[in-house]
C-alpha cells in the first residue's frame, strides 16, 4: 500500500470495514492512465478478498472524478496494440468483483470516467459533477461498456443521445436519467457516501455479496432466467448460519450477530 503512486486508499467507517480509494493524478484530472488502472485493479481485487473490508467507495478528487481514459497515451496505440495487449483486463475487474462497489463523483467524469462510475454499484454524486461521453469527438466510441450499459440503466434514447453527441451533462440530469441515486453537496458527497457503505456493511457480508449477484442477475440474463437463478441464490441463503441468526435475531427483538458463514 505505501508504493501507491496514483491511488490513495484509507481504512474508514463506523465499523472501520469501507476502503476508501481516491484517485490520485491530479495533473491529468485523474485520466485512467494504464499504469493507474492496473494499480486499482490489483487494489480493489486485494480488497474483494480481505475480510476486514465489507463495502468499497471510490472517489476522485472535487474538481474531477476522472477525466476518461489517457488521451495522449491512447493517441500512440495501433489497432494490433489493442488486439495482442491486456488493455481491458484492469478496467474488468471493477465489475466482477464480489463486494458492494459506490462510486462518489465530483466534478469531472467524462469517457473512461463515466463508465467507471457505470461498472460500480451505486453512484453517488457532487453537485457539480459533470458527465458524459466525448469518445465520439475524438474520433472513437466508448470502449469500456459505455454503448451496452448506458440502453439498459437509461434507455435507448437517452443513450444514443449520450454516446451521439458527446454532450456533457450534470448531476440533476445524471439523477433524472437514472445513472445517480443521490446528489449532495461538493464538500459533504464522500463523507455521506461512506454513510451509505456503513449502512450496507452492518448486513451480513455473505449475503450483501448475494444480494449484489442476484441484481446483476438482471443486466446480463433474461428475465425468466434471472427469476429462476434468483430462486436458487434465496434457496441458497438457507445453508448460511446468518440465514438462522437475521431471522432468529428478529424473533429475539435483537440485533444480528453476523459471522459471514
Ligand atoms: N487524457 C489525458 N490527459 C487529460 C485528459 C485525458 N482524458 N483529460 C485532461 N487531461 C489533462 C490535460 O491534457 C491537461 O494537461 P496539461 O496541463 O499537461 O495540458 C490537464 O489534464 C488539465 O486539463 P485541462 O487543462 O483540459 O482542464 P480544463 O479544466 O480546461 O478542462 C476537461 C477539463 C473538460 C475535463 C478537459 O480536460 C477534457 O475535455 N478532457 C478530456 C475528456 C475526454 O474526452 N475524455 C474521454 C477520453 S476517451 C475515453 O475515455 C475512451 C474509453 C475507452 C478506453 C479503452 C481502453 C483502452
Amino acid at each position: 500500500l505505501d508504493s501507491l503512486k496514483y491511488l490513495k486508499f484509507e481504512r474508514v467507517g463506523a465499523g472501520n470495514d469501507v476502503a476508501l480509494i481516491t484517485l490520485n493524478r491530479p495533473q491529468a484530472l485523474n485520466a485512467l492512465c494504464r499504469e493507474l488502472m492496473v494499480e486499482l485493479s490489483d487494489l480493489v481485487l486485494k480488497i474483494d478478498s480481505d475480510s476486514s473490508f465489507k463495502v468499497i467507495v471510490l472517489t476522485g478528487s472535487e474538481k474531477a472524478f476522472a477525466a476518461g481514459a489517457d488521451i495522449k497515451q491512447m493517441s500512440e496505440l495501433e489497432f494490433t496494440d489493442l488486439l495482442t495487449g491486456s488493455y481491458f483486463q484492469s478496467w474488468d475487474t471493477i465489475s466482477k468483483i464480489r463486494k458492494p462497489i459506490i462510486a462518489a463523483v465530483n466534478g469531472f467524469a467524462l469517457g473512461g470516467g463515466t463508465e467507471l462510475a457505470l461498472m460500480c454499484d451505486i453512484v453517488y454524486a457532487g453537485e457539480k459533477a459533470i458527465f458524459g461521453q466525448p469518445e465520439v469527438t475524438i474520433g472513437t466510441i466508448p470502449g469500456l461498456g459505455g454503448t451496452q450499459r448506458w440502453p439498459r440503466f437509461a434507455n435507448k434514447s437517452v443513450a444514443m443521445e449520450v454516446c451521439l453527441t458527446g454532450d456533457k451533462f450534470n448531476a440533476v440530469e445524471a439523477k433524472t436519467i437514472g445513472l445517480v441515486s443521490k446528489i449532495f453537496p461538493v464538500a459533504e458527497l464522500v463523507q455521506e457516501t461512506i454513510k451509505l457503505a456503513d449502512r450496507i456493511a452492518k448486513n451480513s457480508p455473505i449475503i450483501v455479496q448475494t444480494v449484489k449477484k442476484s441484481v446483476n442477475l438482471a443486466y446480463e440474463t433474461t428475465l425468466a432466467q434471472g427469476l429462476q437463478s434468483e430462486q436458487h441464490l434465496f434457496q441458497q441463503t438457507f445453508a448460511t448460519n446468518d440465514r438462522k441468526e437475521g431471522m432468529k435475531s428478529f424473533a429475539e427483538k435483537r440485533q444480528p450477530n453476523w459471522t459471514s458463514s
